[in-house]
């Protein structure tokens, strides 16, 4: 392989983000370990915990409840998303000074092709280390960066010297390091593969190796393929810049039926920050919000609100979809599943109404 044909990629990860963002904004958090996401007092899910936080086991995703125990002096924050936003916002203007080639994976974080960049710096290293400077010295947050040639290598590498490092992993290093993986790094492999693949004894890429193509796709279908590719260090998937959508949704299947509008309602908060997170990564707006509503006895009912312009607000799809629940009370049974689909994005700007055209687009 000749270096001349190599891409150059980026893929930077912000540091602990949500709490990074509420330290910096409250010099009282600063040191402390503080917990983003839902009260210990209801269901809430940690959304994420200060590095401080962590040292006591704290993770993303965990109950609330639960990271309390671990920590018990640990300060608990309602998420500002408005705040993560902007963050997010004024990364992606760091980015686009050195590429127009930026795929956002969610608010922090994304993988940038700096082949070619704007200002001719040439060497993806240096341009990942001014960058990781810019976010501290505008926005007083730290990030990692991880710099290869293709997307999975760089995004492994992003999470190897966590937080506020540089991680490079070269052509020369790639097979090496791909042997050493643990499978469940690998990309596409979720918790079931990677039981799967434990159970035949697989447990690094140097295991993954010895299988042949055919004998991968036998066990694993059609991405057996691609993880005969990915273990030799090939992922020649591009970056995307923008990707095609007609719809984007989150739900979530509850540990036990719900039956309180109170707790329904909360629900619906916490699934509109999932949505809204993802309608924020590919930098969409949907005119349509959908509730769909899963019973106990799994029969599903959807009931839909079209606005006549497009939304993004969380405030504003929350409001929607509470509203769309309550009109579809009384229940006839427990509710199993929650979820919010945003839709008809059309164009950003919506061109004039003709007239008389006014009162149909009007909210129904
Ligand atoms: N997030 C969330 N729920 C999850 C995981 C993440 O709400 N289960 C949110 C909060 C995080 C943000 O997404 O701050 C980014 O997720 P990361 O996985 O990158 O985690 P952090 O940035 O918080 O920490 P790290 O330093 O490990 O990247
Ligand atoms: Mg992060």
């Amino acid at each position: 392989m000749s270096s001349v044909h190599h891409r150059k990629i980026i893929h930077i990860d912000m540091d602990a983000f949500y709490a990074s963002v509420e330290q910096r904004d409250n010099p009282a958090y600063r040191g402390k370990p503080v917990i983003v996401g839902g009260s210990p007092e209801g269901r809430g899910v940690v959304a994420t915990a200060s590095y401080e936080a962590r040292e006591f086991g704290v993770r993303s995703a965990m109950p609330s409840r639960q990271a309390l125990q671990l920590c018990p002096h640990a300060i608990f924050v309602r998420p500002r998303f408005d705040a993560y936003k902007e963050a997010s916002r004024q990364i992606r203007a760091i980015f686009k000074r050195y590429t127009d080639l930026i795929e956002p994976l969610s608010l922090d974080e994304a993988f940038l092709d700096v082949t070619e960049d704007k200002q001719n710096i040439n060497s993806a290293i240096v341009i990942a280390e001014q960058i990781m400077k810019a976010i501290v010295d505008e926005l007083q947050l730290t990030a990692s960066a991880g710099v290869s040639v293709n997307k999975f290598v760089a995004k492994i590498a992003s999470d190897m010297k966590k937080p506020n490092g540089l991680t490079f992993i070269g052509p020369s290093r790639i097979a090496g390091f791909m042997e050493t993986l643990p499978v469940e790094k690998f990309f596409g492999v979720g918790k079931v593969t990677a039981a799967k693949m434990k159970g035949m004894g697989l447990h690094t890429g140097a295991d993954l190796k010895k299988l042949s193509e055919a004998e991968l796709r036998q066990r694993f279908g059609k991405i057996g393929g691609f993880f005969y590719r990915i273990v030799r260090g090939i992922d020649e998937r591009p970056v995307q810049p923008h990707r095609e959508a007609k719809s984007l949704a989150a739900e979530d299947t509850f540990s036990q039926d719900l039956t309180n509008a109170e707790e329904m309602h909360a629900e619906l908060d916490r699934i509109t920050g999932l949505v809204c997170e993802r309608l924020s990564r590919y930098q969409l707006q949907g005119r349509t919000i959908t509730l769909k509503i899963k019973y106990a006895d799994f029969r599903i009912i959807t009931r839909s609100r079209s606005f006549a312009g497009p939304q993004s607000a969380p405030e504003a799809i929350s409001q929607a979809a509470k509203e769309l629940l309550d009109s579809a009370m009384p229940f006839p049974k427990g509710i199993r599943l929650l979820g919010i689909s945003v839709s008809n994005f059309g164009e950003r700007n919506p061109p004039p109404l003709p007239p008389g055209a006014v009162q149909l687009l009007i909210d129904f």
